[in-house]
């Protein structure tokens, strides 16, 4: 029998059955409750400082930071080990890997075999949304992990209170995580936490059985399992079941001059600037911004047949590179303190650096790089290449407290009614800066058809090809994306029901040598005051085959002198043959989906085709 290190806070039998299963399993040294405080958070962070694991950063620039390196095998999310391991592979759908459950079950107990030897085994128990809000759920995860139970606190609700409110026979989500045996990779004496090759990695969600078993790697999505584990994968399930909507979303409030509000989600696939959009300070005159949150919705219908949204996250799992105070000012300030660095670089002055932080460095100084080796300006590698000092990937996971734009009623356990919809990604062509639908099953079909345009050197494809990411749910849908769009439909469908209005928008518009169309950031803005117009049934618009368009004048273009009338005509022009293209895309995309893809969808495309023949 493993010994627990404190006093066990629950009478939750199951729930105390469950983790002493998983601790003669893993037999790790001990069992400890985490209760969410502070002065656990700090002691945990104190003792991987001085185990070696995380590096504590200038108190006066940084207080209550510390900067972590992981494996450089360990970066990123591992969608290629991701599954969905449902009863049958239909169910998990083309766009999911798939293993039968008994038989990942059994692989994984294997790995999971004393693998926490030598390790503390920790119990999480967290909330997704404000602990208590009829729309958060309840998750406990177990980790073998002390920079895991860090990022839980900051990116979840943890603790007593929340096993208050699971009670006795409370309902939770359990998820069991373990970076790897110890003699995999060596257990860390090197500064990293480690892990396990990657084909013994597996991030495994079991559907049917809303179960989450993760193992060998102790990066983000991966091991922080209250995110995209289970606010979006296991989550969509229980939505898709119980008449909700789980989304890779952001939600902002926007404020008008005249101190009206609007709340506005959006998905847009990773790396298309949600953390900006989320956090925008705007260049118009009296309007205001404040963020809800910055990558996930979880949507339910009020009394009033309106959408309610919460956030279910605590904190932002920010990517460092490119964030500085020019691009994303309140992202700077919300990780000035308590923060936890991945990744990043380390100053001599002990602050941390990245790529595009936009702060010089003192001439000739040397930073240790997210690998730990020397780094200096101008480095480059054998082959000629530069070296990059922050791993591109690199994070920050940061307070939603800290946030100066928060809402000041971003953890209302109600929600906030949401206005409008956005879909968006990386288009340089075709798609104008915005456009609305004609109706919600169009708009699912906008949602349905999200894509960005790769470049060659991002991945393995032509440069131009468009990467469709349904509703940029990609790689974080918990069933068939098929049955996923019929979802969508449903919600349309319900009774009462007062749907968001649907909007596409392109930050990303090139003209054909190369040039950036629309400033994008702070100016973004001003697309959001047609948006919010158009909420209300005002904003100038003229119908069209793709959609509601505004007009040449409709987008508040003052003291905007970057945008000529002939850049706002191109952002605005509909381009009939590039659509034509686009509807054949669309339809290719479609046909992956085989036999599930809904008819309202495939209607709703044949339409499209139809209106741009006439033009
Ligand atoms: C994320 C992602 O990290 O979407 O949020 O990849
Ligand atoms: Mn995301």
């Amino acid at each position: 029998m493993v010994k627990h290190l404190n006093a066990i806070p629950t009478k939750h039998a199951k729930l105390v059955k469950w983790v002493e299963e998983w601790a003669e399993l893993c037999e790790p040294n001990g069992i400890y409750w985490c209760d969410g405080t502070n002065t656990e958070y700090y002691a945990l962070c104190e003792e991987m400082v001085q185990s070696g694991l995380a590096t504590r950063l200038n108190s006066k620039l940084r207080p209550d930071c510390v900067l972590f390196r992981s494996d450089p095998s360990d970066v990123a999310r591992v969608e290629a080990r991701t599954y969905i391991a449902s009863e049958k592979q239909e169910d998990a759908g083309p766009t999911n890997n798939w293993i039968a459950p008994a038989e990942l079950k059994a692989t994984m107990r294997e790995l999971y075999k004393g693998c926490m030897h030598g390790r503390t085994m920790y119990v999480i128990p967290y909330s997704m949304g404000p602990v208590g809000s009829n729309i958060a759920k309840i998750g406990v995860e177990i980790t073998d992990s002390a920079y895991v139970v860090i990022n839980m606190h900051v990116m979840t609700r943890v603790g007593n209170k929340v096993l208050e409110v699971l009670g006795d026979d409370g309902e939770f989500v359990p998820c069991i995580h373990s970076v790897g045996k110890p003699l995999e990779n060596g257990e860390s004496d090197n500064g990293i936490w480690p892990c396990a090759p990657m084909e013994k990695k597996y991030i495994a969600q079991f559907p049917e059985t809303r179960e989450i078993w993760s193992y060998g790697s102790g990066y983000g999505g991966n091991a922080i399992l209250g995110k995209k584990c289970l606010a979006l994968r296991i989550a969509t399930v229980q939505a898709r079941d119980e008449g909700w909507m789980a989304e890779h979303m952001l939600i902002l409030k926007l404020t008008n001059p005249e101190g009206k509000v609007k709340y506005v989600t959006g998905a847009f696939p990773s790396a298309c600037g949600k953390t900006n959009l989320a956090m925008l300070i705007p260049t118009i005159e009296g309007w205001k911004v404040e963020t809800v949150g910055d990558d996930i919705a979880w949507m339910k219908f009020g009394k009033d047949g309106r959408l309610y949204a919460i956030n279910p996250e605590n904190g932002f799992f920010g990517v460092a590179p490119g964030t500085s105070m020019q691009s994303n000012k309140n992202a700077m300030l919300s990780c000035r303190q308590e923060t936890i660095f991945t990744n990043c670089a380390l100053r001599e002055n002990g602050d941390i650096w990245w790529e595009g932080i936009d702060i010089d460095l003192e001439p000739g100084e040397k930073l240790i790089d997210w690998k730990g080796n020397v780094w200096e300006a101008g480095q480059v590698d054998a082959d000629g290449k530069p070296v990059k000092a922050a791993h591109p990937n690199a994070r920050f996971s940061a307070r939603g407290r800290n946030c100066p734009a928060i809402a000041p009623n971003w953890e209302d356990p109600a929600g906030v009614p949401i206005d409008a919809f956005l879909f968006g990604g990386r288009r340089p062509s075709t798609l104008p800066l915005v456009y609305q639908s004609l109706s919600w099953e169009h708009g699912v079909m906008i949602g349905s058809s999200v894509g960005s345009e790769v470049t060659a050197a991002a991945l393995d494809v032509k440069a131009g090809t468009v990467r469709r990411d349904p509703f940029a749910m990609l790689p974080f849908c918990g069933y068939h994306m098929a049955d996923y769009f019929a979802h969508w439909l449903e919600i349309g469908k319900v009774a009462g029901a007062k749907l968001p209005k649907i909007f596409c928008v392109n930050w990303f518009r090139k003209t054909a040598d190369g040039r950036w169309l629309w400033p994008g950031f702070g100016d973004n803005s001003r697309v959001l005051k047609w948006i919010f117009e158009r909420c209300d049934g005002e904003g100038k618009a003229q119908e069209t085959a793709i959609g509601y368009m505004p007009t040449e004048d409709a987008i508040d273009r003052t003291g905007l002198d970057s945008v000529s009338d002939a850049d706002m005509k191109e952002l605005l022009a509909l381009d009939v043959e590039g659509w034509k293209k686009e509807v054949a895309s669309i339809r290719e995309h479609y046909a992956k989906f085989g036999d599930k893809m809904p008819k309202e969808l495939l209607a709703q495309l044949d339409a499209l085709e139809a209106r741009l023949a006439k033009c």
